[in-house]
């Protein structure tokens, strides 16, 4: 009877009611349970990975405690929910960020160290989940950890890649890449939901249709995948709030399987089942360039589109929900254009599905969405061929050219036909017809935001010039935005650098500081505090010994801890200027070398350390990577320099190896040219530790110098305004090498770092700066295809004589520096 299973759910209700407690002796018996009863592991037998895993759902229960609790008081107060669209996450090991967060950290300690196990040993076990490139990845994970703490109730979407960024290699002083498998047994930190899964349709052909006075589109026909939910908790620090990151991966979909095994086509049944699941097989390694495979159009579109009927379907389950309610309940923030073909997916969904009328459906629309955009490097900016999107997402075309068209009459009227309307157009006319993919997000969002405030200038004034002119023009000035970049301390300062977490708690007299940073202002007082410049010290002096075990134990390099360490660690980038960086190395190298041993004395020994990946089909890149370990062999074994001065390429650079390595920096370098670097992120993490930034005027460094003080960095360089003015003088020949520029390009053309032993490695070092030197390149070292592609490159030709401006500025670094 009704009753009777009325009462069996109660009693099952009161089982469930019971939270798992969180003393030291819990913990220890919560783990030998999943040891055993889990991992099924005997007593007598079990390896640290083991151990590692039966800690991990340790965590994993108290999770799903704290995220089930979050999710029923989200929908009983029926609050307004945010979402973030991103390609990318690159979340970094979870373990020690999961124990800070969940309060845990002394009980865990207790338990394992009671059990004869240190804590740092487990967390080393964990694979570093990497589905992300760089920069625009990491600002996703760190605004996940943000949000849960401040208790906002959003949640982030993306894909569930099987293998994230690749792992580097270096053979030869070269990149390798090898493939990041990073699931391998199973995470514990992931729930897959097996139950929560959404038909994502591609290709196949839209059908006209008029029913019940209307006129109707169908798209029809095409390849099913499924979509299925992988949910991986985000606990807040400092309160019991847990939000979700949703991954989507892909599946062969069961009503085509159904199909195909009923016919004759079991091998077309078993390619489609691989196609289907190719979709979240792997992520794209290109950070700020676009590729346009149409593989990667179809991974936007199956993520996007399982995460809006997902977020739909959560909002057609509130109590009496109401279309016009669609913007007061629901946010959705799209992380650069990769997501942004959620424009016509919410319309196609709103009109398609849902029956709404157009002008209801899009003015919802545009006020639910907003984009975020990252960068203004041109060859980022994603147009998708027309004719692949007709192909792959008919229905999605049509309304495109329907916004398009609606778009282009309101412009018209306003300014009649010219220039401007072309600019503005959403198709991209020429041999190739295109749909620009940012022009769609400014036109389908609410608010679009830059991620430093020098950046979203430029947004204003280069790249979307017009677009910024219609919103003036029309009194919305307020449309672009700037919303500066943050990192968050909990897993930057907190779980990276314990010592220094300790300082600030101590002195500041609670951790309030690790959920409001004002909080620091604060150590001021302490500014001429002796004990504390002892204490900090002390702090440095061991992260950097963390750093050289570290470095001992992963690339067998022994460095000087008493050497200033300097360090530069990002996607390896012309635009970033590693090959300045290495530059540099050189002309320190020559000029130590000219000294005397007992004038070398006087020399401040240094360490310099870039790490960074390339992607792999960036040539330019990885010839600098090559450089940079050619030139790092010939300097550390130089017995006259090798105590002054050390260089190392330190490979595969991850968030796990930036947690080791930021702590113990020095300085950093942060010296893109001005006005190519959005924000920067690590610049900002940098900075936490107490490092000091070596840097150009550009992107969040500008405002760093701000909040922190004029003399608290080291800025060189050119500034944004003047790069077009230099550039053009460049090419009328206005700047004459430096000669210690010169000689460092003569010690490179001399073949002291490949020479005869490597003339292939020699013709790519010499190609490189011909190239600074706006020398067209007489050489063949690689065929006239990769010429061709070099001179169409966006680096500015004018870049060496901006490379010899900075350099010079770095040559002339304070003297205590050098
Ligand atoms: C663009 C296309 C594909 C993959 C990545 C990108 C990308 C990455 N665009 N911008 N970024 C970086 O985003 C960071 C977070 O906002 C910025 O700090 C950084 O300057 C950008 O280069």
């Amino acid at each position: 009877s009704s009753q009777e299973d009325g009462s069996r759910m109660e009693k099952l209700r009161q089982l469930m009611d019971h939270y798992e407690p969180n003393d030291p002796e819990s913990i220890q018996r919560s783990f030998a349970r999943h040891l055993e009863y889990s991992l099924a592991i005997t007593r007598f037998n079990f390896t640290m990975q083991d151990a590692y895993r039966a800690a991990g759902l340790v965590l994993r229960d108290r999770l799903l405690e704290s995220l089930n609790d979050t999710n029923a008081y989200y929908r009983e107060q029926d609050v307004k929910r945010g979402y973030y669209l991103s390609a990318e996450y690159l979340i970094g090991r979870h373990m020690q960020n999961a124990i800070a967060n969940l309060d845990l950290e002394q009980s865990f300690k207790d338990a394992f160290e009671d059990l004869g196990m240190k804590l740092e040993d487990l967390f080393a076990e964990e694979a570093d989940p990497a589905l992300g490139n760089g920069g625009l990845g990491r600002l996703a994970a760190c605004f996940l950890d943000s949000m849960a703490t401040l208790s906002l109730p959003c949640w982030g979407y993306g894909i569930r890649y099987s293998y994230g960024m690749f792992k580097q290699g270096i053979k030869d002083g070269r990149q390798v890449e090898e493939p990041d498998f990073w699931i391998g047994d199973g995470c514990p930190f992931e729930i897959p939901r097996p139950d929560v899964t959404y038909p994502v349709r591609f290709y196949g052909k839209v059908e006209e249709a008029y029913e019940n006075g209307k006129n109707i589109s169908r798209w029809v026909g095409g390849e099913i995948v499924q979509a299925m939910a992988y949910d991986n908790p985000i606990p807040g620090f400092d309160t019991y709030n847990t939000n979700n990151l949703r991954l989507w991966r892909a599946l062969p979909s069961q009503e085509f399987d159904l199909d195909a095994f009923s016919s004759a086509h079991f091998q077309d049944a078993i390619t489609q089942r691989r196609k289907a699941e190719d979709l979240s097989a792997v992520l794209y390694p290109n950070d700020a360039t676009y590729e346009g495979k149409e593989l990667r159009l179809r991974q936007q579109y199956f993520f996007v589109s399982a995460s809006l009927q997902d977020l739909l379907r959560e909002f057609i389950k509130r109590p009496n929900y109401k279309w016009e309610d669609l913007p007061e309940k629901v946010a959705v923030q799209m992380n650069d254009t990769h997501p942004t073909i959620a424009v016509a997916e919410m319309m196609r969904l709103l009109v398609d599905v849902q029956q709404l009328q157009w002008d209801r459906a899009w003015e919802l629309t545009r006020k639910c969405l907003n984009y975020t955009n990252h960068t203004v490097m041109p060859e980022a900016l994603e147009k998708w061929p027309v004719e692949m999107m007709e192909r792959m997402l008919p229905r999605h075309l049509q309304i495109i050219y329907q916004i398009n068209g609606i778009w282009i009459q309101k412009l018209l009227q306003r300014y009649g036909d010219g220039p401007l309307i072309a600019a503005l157009s959403i198709v991209e006319e020429g041999d190739v017809k295109k749909i620009r993919m940012g022009h769609l997000a400014i036109i389908g969002a609410n608010k679009i935001n830059g991620v430093a405030a020098i950046h979203t200038e430029i947004i204003k004034k280069e790249t979307f010039p017009e677009y910024y002119k219609w919103c003036c023009d029309n009194g919305e000035q307020n449309k672009i935005v700037n919303m500066t970049n943050g990192v968050t301390p909990r897993r930057w300062i907190h779980c990276a650098n314990p010592a220094l977490s300790e300082i600030f708690t101590k002195y500041l007299g609670s951790q309030e500081w690790l959920t409001d940073m004002n909080k620091l202002k604060d150590m001021l007082a302490y500014k001429e505090d002796s004990k504390l410049h002892e204490e900090w010290m002390a702090m440095k002096r061991g992260c950097k010994e963390k750093l050289a075990d570290w470095l001992k134990s992963k690339m067998n390099l022994e460095i000087d801890q008493d050497a200033l360490i300097d360090i530069q660690i990002k996607r390896i980038h012309e635009y970033k200027r590693q090959l300045m960086n290495i530059l540099f190395v050189i002309h320190r190298y020559m000029e130590l070398k000219k000294k005397s041993p007992s004038e070398r004395a006087a020399f401040q020994k240094r360490v310099v350390l870039i790490g960074g990946k390339a992607a792999s089909a960036y040539v330019n890149a990885k010839i600098i990577i090559k450089l940079i370990n050619n030139v790092a062999k010939v300097i550390n074994e130089d017995p006259d320099t090798k105590q002054y001065l050390k260089c190392a390429f330190v490979p595969n650079y991850c968030v796990s190896a930036a947690q080791v390595m930021i702590p113990a920096s020095d300085i950093s370098e942060h010296i893109s040219t001005a006005g190519t670097e959005a924000s920067g992120t690590s610049n900002m993490k940098f900075v936490m530790n107490g490092g000091l930034i070596v840097g150009t005027m550009d992107g969040a460094n500008i405002e760093i110098r701000e909040e922190c003080g004029h003399d608290t960095m080291f800025i060189f360089g050119c500034q944004e305004h003047e790069v077009a003015g230099i550039s053009a003088r460049a090419q009328e020949g206005h700047y004459p090498i430096d000669g210690r520029l010169q000689a460092v390009f003569d010690e490179i053309r001399s073949g002291k770092f490949a020479g005869q032993a490597e003339p292939e490695a020699q013709g790519e070092f010499e190609s490189i700066i011909n190239r600074l030197c706006n020398i067209r390149a007489a050489g063949t070292w690689d065929g006239d295809k990769q010429l061709v592609q070099q001179t169409k490159s966006r680096i500015p030709v004018d870049i060496f004589a901006h490379h010899s401006r900075t350099l010079c500025a770095c040559v002339d670094l304070p003297a205590w520096l050098r």
